[in-house]
């Protein structure tokens, strides 16, 4: 099976899941886009459901293929949200999210959830967090640089992200990322609250305690991670 099969394969069983009458969280990235392509299959099959997309790209994704969208203004509380991530961490189900470049709306969408479901293929799933991707954050423009060292003082090594171009990479919110290297995080809901508490930090690509259930498919078929607490 190829990884983007092995995506497939993730997204379709989470789409399953999905009900009528559900409020539904759109990820973003290349795993979460074939959720979408599913749900849009489904809606078109007669599934009746109302949309929150995490990113301008799967807006327009979700628009173009039909998808009823909604707002948090008017639907608050959102049933399951779907989305993939960069670094699951096996047991808690704590992520490392935004090397696609869509953290904020996906944290956002991923608080107000009652089910956060990943959906990955088994190359994201590891032991401890930071161990190969670095942690997005997204810092306002003015003032990154400082930003930058103060994150420093916590023990990482920021890169600013570029697009293809060599410009700085802007979000969906008109804001920077930096890409920070930590190594292998010990603690990633303390590093998670240390960040946030960085002036100039909007959001982290930490997501600690918010995954419910992690679908991941290998070769072999796909497998249902639940997150172990306490
Ligand atoms: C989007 O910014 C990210 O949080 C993605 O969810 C993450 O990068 C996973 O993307 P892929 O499914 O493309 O690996």
């Amino acid at each position: 099976m190829s990884r983007d099969a092995q995506k497939q394969a993730a997204a379709e069983a989470a789409v399953a899941l999905v009900e009528s009458g559900m409020v539904v969280g759109l990820g973003t990235g290349s795993t979460a886009a074939f959720a979408i392509d599913a749900l849009i299959r489904r809606a078109r099959e007669g599934l009746s459901i109302v949309c929150i997309p995490t990113s301008e790209r799967s807006d327009e994704q979700a628009r173009k293929g039909g998808l009823v969208l909604t707002t948090l203004a008017s639907h608050p509380q959102v049933d399951v949200t779907i989305d993939g991530a960069d670094e699951i961490a096996r047991g808690s189900l704590n992520l490392i999210k935004g090397l696609g470049g869509a953290l904020l709306r996906e944290k956002i969408v991923a608080a107000a959830t009652d089910r956060l479901v990943i959906v990955a293929d088994e190359t994201k799933l590891v032991d401890r967090l930071g161990g190969t991707s670095p942690v997005p954050v997204e810092v306002v423009p003015f003032g990154w640089e400082t930003t930058g060292r103060r994150i420093q003082r916590l023990g990482g090594t920021p890169t600013l992200r570029r697009d293809p171009s060599g410009a700085p990479y802007r979000t969906d919110g008109g804001n920077l990322i930096l890409d920070c290297k930590f190594g292998l995080i010990d603690d990633p809901v303390a590093l998670e609250a240390a960040l946030a508490q960085v002036i100039g930090v909007v959001e982290t690509g930490l997501f600690t305690g918010m995954t419910s259930m992690a679908l991941v498919a290998s070769s072999t078929g796909v497998v249902t991670l639940r997150r172990v607490t306490g």
